[in-house]
């Protein structure tokens, strides 16, 4: 089998590539973010790349209608997708999607569904069972408001310490080795001196915090590229006048998170062009907003050289 998947670039994406590399010899991967993947499939599928795989696998990331209807049309029984973003439901109408939030078994995310996708097709068979459970609590955030599962929270701090690609060899190592992961000593150093940095980076962001009124709710922003996560949910913990916390990274997009129960956040993205669930979403910044901002802040350049 000559598999090719698109997933996220995040701990649930990269639990798909890992699920996938332990399922298939020869996978291509592709990673691919919200607002790159419409064009990476119209290209792949544009230049015929799809006839040489007897599966394409997207994961934990949707696509938009005209990419869907594409895929509908070329693709069909070679594709799945499984994503579990609610604002991803409206591709429910194709049989080769699977949107799945929450399921008998407790919220999803894009690595439980995967786990049943291959079990379905025969290709697994439980072994990685722990390290699918630790994706799951940190991508729905139950390693915190369940389980206070720090392995959970080390996976995936080892995840932005390592960088994707050395991740995933030291992950499928460990895999190989042992259903549990059971992290090194060189990981335990570096997780410490990860935890100190992000004290550090914590502190600096809560005394920058703003407020601005994003139509009628309060929001707290900060301008933030690191800890994106943990640093949103930290903040909303910490600034409870706040409805939400909005975290801007104006290469990688803006991210919302709450804590709060009365704010659906994937409703508020949606407005901004993005999507999500009703605690954490984010939307992207497009070039037209970046060269607006750019604009703003010349605005003086009136002078001559
Ligand atoms: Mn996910």
């Amino acid at each position: 089998m000559h598999i090719k998947l698109f997933t996220h670039t995040d701990l649930d994406g990269v639990g798909c590539e890992i699920l996938t590399r332990l399922a298939f010899k020869d996978v291509d991967i592709e990673h691919s973010e919200p607002d790159t993947i419409n064009d990476q499939l119209s290209r792949f599928l544009s230049k015929g790349n799809h006839q040489s795989y007897s599966k394409i696998i997207i994961t934990d990331i949707s696509v938009n209608d005209e990419i869907a209807a594409k895929i509908n049309k070329t693709l069909k029984g070679n594709c799945i997708l499984l994503d579990h973003h609610k604002t991803a439901e409206k591709l429910q109408k194709y049989p080769w999607a699977k949107i799945i939030v929450r399921s008998e078994e407790g919220l999803e995310c894009g690595t439980s569904l995967l786990r049943k996708h291959l079990k379905e097709e025969g290709v697994y068979r439980g072994e990685y069972d722990d390290f699918v459970e630790l994706v799951r609590r940190y991508d729905t955030w139950e390693w915190k408001s369940l389980f206070n599962d720090k392995r959970s929270k080390q996976l995936n701090d080892l995840l932005s310490i390592y960088g994707i690609e050395e991740f995933v060899t030291r992950m499928l190592d460990y895999l190989k080795q042992s259903p549990i992961i059971d992290f090194d000593d060189s990981d335990l150093l570096l997780l410490k001196r990860k935890e100190e940095e992000y004290k550090h980076y914590y502190s600096n962001k809560q005394s920058s915090l703003f407020t601005t009124c994003i139509g009628s709710y309060k929001a707290g922003v900060v301008f933030a590229d690191r800890f994106v996560s943990e640093l949103g949910n930290d903040l909303a913990e910490a600034n409870t006048k706040c409805d939400f916390i909005v975290l801007i990274n104006l290469d990688r997009g803006i991210e919302y998170r709450t804590v709060r129960g009365d704010v659906n956040l994937g409703q508020i993205a949606e407005i901004f062009g993005g999507g999500g669930h009703q605690k954490a979403a984010g939307s992207p910044i497009s070039l037209e907003e970046k060269k607006r901002i750019l604009e703003l802040i010349f605005s003086k350049a009136n002078f001559e050289n």
